[in-house]
């Protein structure tokens, strides 16, 4: 028939696909994991694949219930996820190279990566093939071992902890950057050996009280981290100083321990006999799902940097998927809609009729199965009505209809969403702000890669 009622016709067809994807989301699900399977990239990777194969209609206020059937948490927001229990992973040493991405100079041998040889200019990380969910606690324990001298000594940079919103394949800037450095949304920790008291683009200098604090000589440190303005800025607060540590000697592995306590959102790292604790809610910002890393990087001074896991609880993010609306100059015409679900579920997304405008083409494919990584879609329209005057009043009418019923439905289920089709600038003005986060973490991601590549010949200690 005409384009208008086959438009029509998919749009019921996803209304009900939503809906139901509103009650399985208001639905709380008791779920087990059902099998470890699937494979990405090269063969080597083993992904959770994570089913709900049971579920359970909860009351209006949803409650969390561990396998012990505990009452944990009440729930008060409108989109709830399958049991995080579901998603829960512990590995241990021996699955370093299944569950980790090698990048950079980085490689894994068993249950020990090597992320820098003694080698100048090298940056590595390893990262979790999937995200973690930063709403739930982790635990990370395994030995590092910083090389076997210290910067008077011709020894740098260090190893580090990355959380950083993009893809499980980027990595930031060699040096002083320690790996961190040029990653739009990226913080973390770092056991530090080159004190560096320069700027660059990339990074700030490190707290002045190490230049001199080894008997005269430079000391190592730890400190998180910030680089969330993709500027790496050592932090030395009241509440989490920076700490010196002892100098890197004769490649001997110690024990570290990254903890998060997803309730509170404080991260404490132990290594040597300290700790080092840092409420994190301002770095996450509103990151619920980050990508997770050891790193190490080298300059013109440089170590053999190793990291050994001993073993890694922590719990996978969902995917995401974001549906744009814009018209043909790129402009948004219509709020985002964002889904989340378990990586390798199903997804799809919406072609919506928006009055005043023709659909023209879709950007992406508009289903598929989440990934640990974000996806999107963009649908383009182009200004005017193509239909015919003779039947505006009807349309109108059913557009109207329809337009509110599946706005009442997407607003409840997706927590971006402001509250109605109406196109005015305030909805449009509220959609860029939710859609700043994911847009400029895709782009940054892209730029941030390329531009470490260049940035880390030229920045040597
Ligand atoms: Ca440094």
């Amino acid at each position: 028939m005409s384009r208008k009622n086959n438009i029509k016709k998919m749009l019921n067809s996803d209304k009900h696909e939503r809906y139901r994807s509103y009650k399985r989301k208001k639905t709380w699900m008791y779920a087990t994991i059902t099998g470890i399977a699937s494979v990405l990239g090269g063969g080597s990777i083993a992904v959770p694949m994570i089913k709900a194969d049971t579920t359970s209609t909860g009351d209006s206020q949803a409650k969390e219930i561990d396998s012990t059937s505990q009452l944990l948490v009440n729930q008060s927001s409108t989109t709830i996820p399958a049991s995080t229990s579901s998603r829960t992973v512990h590995i241990d040493g021996a699955d370093y190279g299944k569950y980790f991405v090698q990048n950079g100079t980085a490689t894994i041998a068993g249950d020990t990566s090597t992320l820098t040889q003694d080698i100048g200019n090298q940056v590595g990380n390893t990262l979790l093939n999937t995200k973690i969910d930063m709403d739930q606690s982790f635990t990370l324990q395994g030995l590092v071992n910083l090389g076997d001298k210290s910067k008077s000594q011709g020894g740098a940079d260090g190893i580090g902890f990355v959380f950083q919103p993009g893809d499980t394949n980027v990595i930031g800037t060699a040096g002083n950057g320690m790996g961190i450095a040029g990653v739009q949304g990226a913080f973390g920790f770092k056991l530090d050996t080159y004190y560096n008291s320069d700027t660059k683009p990339a990074y700030n200098p490190d707290p002045s009280r190490f230049a001199t604090s080894d008997n005269g000589k430079s000391a190592s440190f730890g400190a998180f981290v910030d680089g969330t303005s993709g500027v790496a800025n050592t932090i030395d607060s009241t509440d989490s100083p920076a700490k010196q540590i002892s100098q890197p000697s004769n490649n001997e592995f110690k024990t570290i321990t990254v903890s998060y306590d997803g309730n509170t959102k404080a991260m404490t790292v132990s290594y040597d006999g300290q700790s080092w604790t840092m409420d994190i809610s301002s770095l996450l910002g509103n990151n619920t799902a980050m990508s997770f890393g050891i790193l190490g990087s080298t300059g013109s001074f440089h170590n053999t940097q190793q990291f050994r896991l001993t073993s890694f609880d922590y719990t996978v993010a969902q995917g995401k998927v974001t549906a744009h609306y814009v018209d043909d100059t790129g402009k948004t015409i219509n709020p985002d809609v964002t889904q989340q679900g378990d990586i390798g579920d199903p997804w799809s997304t919406e072609q919506k009729d928006i009055p005043g405008y023709t659909f023209k083409e879709t950007q992406g494919t508009p289903t598929g199965n989440y990934t640990a990584n974000d996806q999107e879609v963009t649908y383009v329209y182009t200004f005017g009505d193509s239909a015919s005057d003779s039947d505006s009043q009807s349309d109108s009418l059913s557009d109207s209809t329809s337009d509110s019923t599946s706005d009442s439905v997407s607003d409840s289920n997706s927590l971006s969403d402001s509250d109605s089709d109406s196109m005015s600038d305030s909805t449009s003005d509220s959609v860029s702000d939710s859609n700043s986060l994911s847009d400029s973490d895709s782009d940054s991601t892209s730029d941030s890669t390329s531009d470490s590549v260049s940035d880390s010949n030229s920045l040597s200690d």
